[in-house]
């Protein structure tokens, strides 16, 4: 199994390998890896997968006016820095090798001359929020050397559309991230732009509600398959919807590394119904070259998709949009105040505050992210269950102030226990919402 994100800048070579082989390359994986480690090379490489017929069909190509508007309009690349040249002129060349180098592939494979720059892709969901995979921007760092391109799609077999500075936009904030496998499996993140991508651009819809997709409905996914320009793929069909968790769900689109972070779409009306996260080996060796790996509508495992709800219901707790959440204004938080020391990374010496959630329910609480939270040192916060079992921590979410948000598996009283980290003095006000 593999993320479906392609290798940052300085790893380009191993593209390939990085984000099949291995999900630690793309950073922090969904399973318990080393972040950062380098994979062991093989002799494979890694290929994009095929379900059924390959849908993959090029912007300018594609027959349905709604879809080619959401690529034109609301998708986005993501890029390192060094894999684009701006000139004086505002002008952007990509710098990248080709699909077929990239990959080693076989001279009949598809966009073989198209070159490869974007390690994830996104969408555009509101002036300034670009919706992605949680793993393909981990940290603050991260943000910072992560570039937002848009325009990066063909305009005829040999043509691109031209993309200026002004198509490219930097990340300036992780506004919520997710990357866990318990107790959802969840990889999602909505970052900040420097600035509004609109009018220039338009956000995609989100889907209304939180309802399991049903099994065998047809879904499209945009973006930038192991790293090439945009492609849409509308011949995806749900496998498994998860109802009972409503976490993820399993499609059959035809999606490769680099297509990590890609809006997914209901074909019934184009909303945004999830974000592309995983999925099958991408390419396979034919002989001396490689080949997409072909699998049938209901072979080999399927493509892992996050459900947007949760991550746009988890900006709407932390910050306001009319578009996501009907109000420009976060719910209220109530806050609790505390100074500590010795702590023990909030296992001892703490103040505690306990509420009750209902299953389902979701608690945020911070000294960072919420509004009235602050602090002042090396902060720690902490959430055990009514049998003391801790559920949940966070240190250094902003810097080294803290940030919990914890989605209730049953219903029942929970302790958020405020602290600082290691034998360290510190105080802050937490700030807490439940929804
Ligand atoms: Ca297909
Ligand atoms: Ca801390």
């Amino acid at each position: 199994m593999r993320t479906m994100c392609r290798s940052g800048a300085g790893r380009k070579l191993m593209a390939s390998l990085l984000c099949t082989l291995s999900v630690a390359a793309c950073g922090p994986a969904p399973e318990p890896t080393k972040p950062e480690e380098a994979p062991p090379a093989t002799g494979t490489t890694g290929q994009p997968v095929v379900y059924g017929t390959d849908n993959r069909t090029d912007v300018y190509a594609h027959t349905n006016a709604t879809l080619r508007a959401r690529a034109e309009q609301s998708t986005v690349a993501l890029m390192s820095p060094s894999d684009f040249t701006v000139n004086s002129a505002g002008n952007v060349t990509f710098n990248a090798p080709t699909l077929g180098s990239a990959y080693g592939l076989c001279s009949n494979q598809r966009f073989l001359n198209d070159l490869t720059p974007a390690f994830c892709s996104g969408t555009l969901i509101d002036d300034d929020l670009v919706l992605t995979a949680g793993h393909c921007i981990t940290s603050a760092s991260a943000c910072s050397s992560t570039r937002v391109v848009f325009n990066f799609y063909r305009t005829s077999a040999t043509g691109m559309k031209a993309v200026t500075s002004a198509d490219i936009f930097s990340c300036q904030s992780i506004v919520v991230r997710k990357q866990e496998s318990s107790p959802l499996n969840l990889d999602y993140a909505i970052i900040k732009l420097d600035r509004a991508a609109t009018p220039r651009f338009v956000p995609a819809p989100i889907r209304a509600g939180n309802a399991p997709l049903a099994v065998g409905s047809k879904v499209t996914v945009i973006g930038s398959g192991s790293g090439i320009p945009f492609k849409i793929d509308d011949g995806g069909s749900v496998r498994n919807a998860r109802a009972s968790t409503l976490d993820f769900f399993v499609a059959s689109t035809d999606t490769f590394g680099g297509n990590s972070g890609s809006g997914v779409y209901e074909n019934t009306d184009y909303t945004v119904a999830g974000i592309l996260v995983r999925g099958e080996t991408d390419y396979v060796a034919n002989g001396s070259c490689d080949i997409v790996n072909t699998c049938t509508e209901t072979g080999c495992r399927g493509e892992d998709i996050t459900y947007v709800r949760p991550a746009v219901s988890a900006y709407c707790l932390v910050a306001g949009s009319l578009r996501l959440c009907g109000t420009t204004n976060p719910p209220p938080t109530t806050t609790f105040a505390f100074t500590a020391t010795n702590t023990n990374n909030a296992t001892q010496n703490t103040t505690d505050k306990t509420v009750t959630l209902a299953a389902g329910q979701t608690l945020q609480f911070g000294t960072c992210t919420l509004t009235g939270a602050s602090g002042t040192g090396d902060t720690y916060l902490r959430l055990v269950n009514s049998a003391g079992t801790s559920v949940a921590n966070n240190d250094d979410s902003c810097s080294l102030l803290s940030f919990v948000s914890y989605t209730a598996p049953t219903a029942g009283t929970y302790t958020m226990r405020a602290g600082c980290y290691s034998s360290n003095s510190c105080s802050g006000t937490v700030a807490y919402v439940i929804q």
